[in-house]
């Protein structure tokens, strides 16, 4: 419910028992001139992924928007999604759960040669080349909830599941929140930040992007968020929006 929250974050905090989606809400709320406001779901009932995809949100997850209007040029949004990246992975180690990162967007846990979806992040933004006008970073956390209720194919886990018993949201929420805020101000030590947690750097995959697939060896990612690859022909940088699917070769 509503008064498990109760968050002293940095942000305005709208909360709905159950809501279409976080990310189309925080949008309206960028169109009516918010800024600085956090959206928050214990259940959607039409959640996004990238590319249009579902993202199963049944009550118990963490279901979050956060609406921020930062003085960027458009093609930096993209340290947005690795800020949220990196936040959220520490809120998690902090809970006990030993996350990583999967470049661009994802959150997971490892388990022996298998990995498991925690976490999604979805960056929306509008506004002109020289300057964004609203950036909303959608984060969806499998938090209180039953893996056996999300696509299998995902390979979901949850944090419930990982230690082995409930998590306080709101505790894990503002954490979140209070790290997403620093880093959000100080975007030149996302990049740095994103490398510690990192589980993509230094193996062998195969992206697909508009352009064919991609595959070599990951060997960096740049300022604002692009995987930089070792093929066999040469050096290619892909930015995190030109990736339909990564897995390892
Ligand atoms: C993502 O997309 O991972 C971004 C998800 C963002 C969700 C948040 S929740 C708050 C805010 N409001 C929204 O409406 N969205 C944001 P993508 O990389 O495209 O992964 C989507 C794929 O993950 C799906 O095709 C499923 O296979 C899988 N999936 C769906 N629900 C899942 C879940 N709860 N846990 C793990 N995997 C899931």
């Amino acid at each position: 419910s509503a008064v498990e929250y109760g968050l002293d974050a940095p942000f305005s905090v709208e909360y709905h028992d159950s809501i279409p989606s976080t990310n189309a809400r925080a949008r309206d709320l960028a169109a009516e001139g918010e800024s600085d406001t956090v959206v928050l779901a214990d259940e959607q009932t039409g959640g996004r992924g990238r590319l249009d995809r579902d993202w199963h949100s049944p009550s118990g997850g963490i279901w979050l928007s956060v609406l921020f209007r930062p003085d960027v040029p458009m093609a930096h949004a993209p340290v947005f999604t690795l800020a949220a990246a990196v936040a959220v992975t520490r809120a998690a180690r902090e809970a006990g759960v030993e996350a990583g990162i999967k470049w661009p967007n994802d959150v997971l846990v490892r388990h022996g040669d298998e990995e498991r979806k925690l976490v999604g992040i979805l960056t929306e933004m509008e506004g002109e080349a020289d300057r964004v006008s609203w950036v909303v970073v959608g984060i969806g956390v499998n938090a209180n909830v039953d893996p056996a209720d999300l696509p299998d194919e995902a390979n979901p886990t949850s944090l419930s599941t990982e230690r082995g018993e409930p998590l306080d949201r709101r505790l894990f929420t503002q954490r979140l929140l209070e790290e997403f805020d620093a880093l959000r101000q100080d975007t030149g030590r996302v990049v740095e930040a994103w490398r510690e947690y990192a589980t993509t750097l230094g193996k062998r995959v195969r992206v697909e992007t508009p352009g064919g697939p991609i595959e070599g060896e990951a060997v960096d990612i740049q300022f604002p968020g692009a995987l930089v690859i070792e093929t066999a022909s040469g050096t290619e940088v892909v930015s995190a929006g030109d990736c339909e699917h990564l897995r390892p070769v």
